[in-house]
């Protein structure tokens, strides 16, 4: 153990040791050696009190000073590496001068880019914005949507099973919202439901087992098949900005009578082509009018009031508008795509 004897010795040594330190790690470790419990200047410290009465205070004034001397050169020290640190990563010299690295700004995913344009367009023709769980009971997914258990429109839909014996799913679409816009709003009302939807199935350049949709749903008096065309012409035409090719064709959704699939000019090909599936055309939505079922488990008479519905895929909207040719990439989580946008 250190003695007062020796108090020159260990400043030397001390200091030295401190002043060569390579980084930070080795003036930690020298911290915890010479001032920290059991350390070298605090066991000394700790010796004090037990001196002859006339020697304790030459050997105080000594030891404090050692402990002030190794505490300022390990100040010093930290500072002179930070200082080389920065030194070295400014390429040489310091210079205070120069304007900060730029930092690099992140971007809205086209999604959500698009998302916020169809919100802009409905709430512009008087709808509202609804939320939906993305957990789905499947009472709101498939029964009260007419689809109830052993339908075979269930299979159209592969789902993802939460808890098979509390029935919940993660939703396969977005008209789950419809039912509980029904059970919540009076009507007459206009109300859209962005979201993800998810479905097991095989993914290829157009079917991604995550992507999103857009549900509408109008409930009113006299609501008629018309007004469901109209609507959509004029969203696609703000959408794309321009004159649109739409076909619409009878398509069978339980929750919809009649219903329609309503199928947008394929942008990349003029003969067909892998996006399209050779067809020229790209499936982008499903509508109809609402099965007068579905009124009722929402709580609406039928007798009375009457709507029209649709569900457009979100992420094949994007891929149109920008002519992204695979769906995949959305998700891919790759920046040379992302940072495009
Ligand atoms: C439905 O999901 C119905 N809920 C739509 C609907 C709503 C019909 C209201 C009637 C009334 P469908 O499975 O066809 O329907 O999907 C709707 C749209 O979602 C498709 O037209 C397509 O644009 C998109 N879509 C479907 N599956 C995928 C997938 N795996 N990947 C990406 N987009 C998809």
């Amino acid at each position: 153990m250190a003695s007062f004897d020796d108090l020159e010795r260990l400043r030397e040594e001390g200091l030295t040791r401190v002043r060569e330190a390579a980084g930070g790690e080795a003036l930690r470790a020298l911290e915890r050696e010479y001032l920290e419990k059991g350390g070298v200047v605090t066991s000394l410290l700790a010796e004090i009190p037990k001196l002859e009465p006339t020697a304790r205070r030459d050997a105080g004034i000594g030891a404090n000073r050692l402990k002030g001397e190794i505490e300022g050169a390990l100040a010093a020290r930290r500072e002179e590496l930070l200082e080389a640190e920065l030194a070295r990563e400014a390429g040489g010299a310091f210079d205070a001068t120069l304007p900060a690295a730029p930092s690099q700004r992140g971007s809205l995913h086209p999604i959500t880019q698009v998302t916020r344009e169809v919100e802009e367009i409905f709430t512009a023709m008087g709808y509202r914005v609804l939320d939906g769980p993305e957990v789905e009971l499947d009472f709101y997914n498939f029964q009260a949507l007419n689809i109830p258990a052993d339908h075979p429109a269930r299979e159209h839909q592969d789902t993802f099973w939460c808890d098979e014996e509390q029935n919940l799913v993660l939703r396969t679409q977005t008209s789950p919202v419809q039912i509980r816009a029904m059970e919540t709003l009076e009507p007459p009302f206009r109300v859209i439901a962005p979201g993800r939807v998810f479905r097991n199935e095989a993914c290829d350049a157009t079917h991604e087992h995550t992507f999103h949709q857009v549900e509408g749903l109008v409930v009113g008096e006299d609501v008629n098949v018309g007004h469901l065309i109209g609507t959509l012409k004029g969203f696609l035409g703000e959408i794309f900005r321009r004159e649109t090719d739409v076909r619409l064709r009878p398509g069978f959704f339980p929750f919809v009578e009649p219903g329609f699939e309503v199928d947008v000019r394929c942008p990349f090909c003029e003969s067909g082509c892998r996006v399209c599936s050779d067809t020229t055309w790209i499936e982008y939505c499903g509508c109809g009018m609402v099965h007068p079922h579905v009124l009722r488990a929402g709580g609406i008479d039928p007798e009375r009031w009457s709507g029209f519905a649709f569900g457009m895929g979100l992420d094949r909207l994007v891929m149109m508008r920008h002519r992204i040719d695979d769906i995949r990439h959305f998700m891919g989580g790759d920046l040379r795509f992302l940072t495009q946008f």
